[in-house]
């Protein structure tokens, strides 16, 4: 790969204590292709096993191949999903706050970090002495860091093909230098609160007893508004939703009909979190690797969890995983947050 301005930084794989095969595995140009790595036998098993669950469920993961990626593309451009735009407003307008709190010159790492988009708006105000962007869509991520080094080439940028639980081993020259992790998106809403905090230990080992979380959390607020950006009016993450069915049936040769699976969002009060669903139109059934499955009407499978968080109730989540909270940005309207916590 040409980047320019080689550095220090760019070593070959240094910065990844990872095998070969580990990076074999990991790289792809998509996650649908890199499901397509994992046997379709695999793929075929982890859908089975969600399906004979008591609670029937499907790993969001399958939201994305190529067409799923473009629709949620599409779901942050909606009047409806607020979170993408507030959390850019918040970047944008606290930039040099958020510097001044986390401190510049750190290691930069970004787990998940796909097109690199968001930290763009923080690279100038961070100068990070490294920004280390990982990513399981090899060519993907490797395009973006390109573009990214094109763009900032005082930066050095070095893009990691791996999966964002991968333990990460900085090179020589950079010991010493604090490591802050960006994790933007609420995508740690995904997770239920007991992964949430199991994620936030791996971060914690990641960064080590000098490093930084700065992390973008949805916040709890009236249903009304939750409901709405989960329930489209043009119908974009209903397609999401059901296109999850047409990725397996890609990836194992299942037979979903996903025209007979109706879209379920609601925000579930007690829990603090949206919870999407596949609901069957009627009595039918469906083969997956060999296996039927028969779907009683109205039966649900569970798609997706969001969790929203009041900024307490996420330190005090991050607090045990041994990270304590230090400051946090939110827009006017109190839709979003950017929380910032530290290791010691
Ligand atoms: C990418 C997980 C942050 O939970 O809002 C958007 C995914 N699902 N609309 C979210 C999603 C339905 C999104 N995250």
């Amino acid at each position: 790969m040409a980047i320019h301005g080689r550095t220090p930084c760019q070593g070959e794989r240094a910065i990844l204590n990872l095998t070969d095969s580990d990076i074999a595995q990991a790289s792809a140009s998509t996650l649908a292709s890199s499901a397509e790595q994992a046997s379709d036998d695999a793929i075929s098993a982890e859908i089975q096993s969600g399906l004979n669950a008591e609670a029937r469920h499907i790993n969001p993961k399958y939201f994305y191949d190529e067409y799923g990626s473009q629709l949620f593309d599409q779901i942050t451009q909606l009047d409806e999903y607020y979170p993408t735009r507030t959390e850019i407003t918040i970047l944008t307008r606290f930039a040099e706050d958020i510097a001044r709190a986390t401190g510049r010159g750190s290691v930069l790492l970004e787990p998940g970090a796909g097109s690199c988009a968001k930290v763009r708006l923080l690279l100038e105000a961070l100068a990070p002495a490294c920004y280390v962007p990982i990513d399981i869509s090899r060519e993907f991520l490797f395009a973006a860091a390109q573009q990214l080094q094109s763009e900032f080439p005082h930066i050095p940028i070095h893009p990691v093909a791996a999966d964002m639980q991968a333990d990460i081993q900085l090179p020589d020259n950079l010991d010493g230098i604090p490591r802050m992790v960006f994790y933007p998106g609420s995508t740690i809403g995904n997770y239920t609160p007991a992964e949430a905090v199991e994620f936030l230990r791996h971060v914690r080992r990641t960064i080590g007893d000098n490093g930084g979380l700065l992390i973008g959390v949805d916040l709890q607020k009236d249903p009304a508004i939750l409901n709405l950006a989960y329930n489209d009016a043009a119908g974009v993450t209903a397609a999401f939703n059901r296109n999850c069915l047409s990725n397996i049936n890609t990836l194992t040769g299942a037979n979903f009909d996903p025209e007979r699976f109706r879209h379920i969002a609601f925000y579930n009060e007690s829990e603090h979190r949206i919870e999407m669903h596949l609901e069957s139109d009627s009595r039918q059934s469906v083969v997956i690797g060999g296996q039927s499955f028969d779907f009683k009407e109205s039966e649900r499978i569970l798609t997706e969890y969001s969790y929203k968080y009041t900024v307490e109730s996420f330190a005090q989540l991050a607090a045990e995983a041994g990270l304590h909270a230090r400051e946090h940005w939110v827009d006017e309207h109190q839709l979003f947050s950017l929380q910032y916590f530290t290791a010691s």
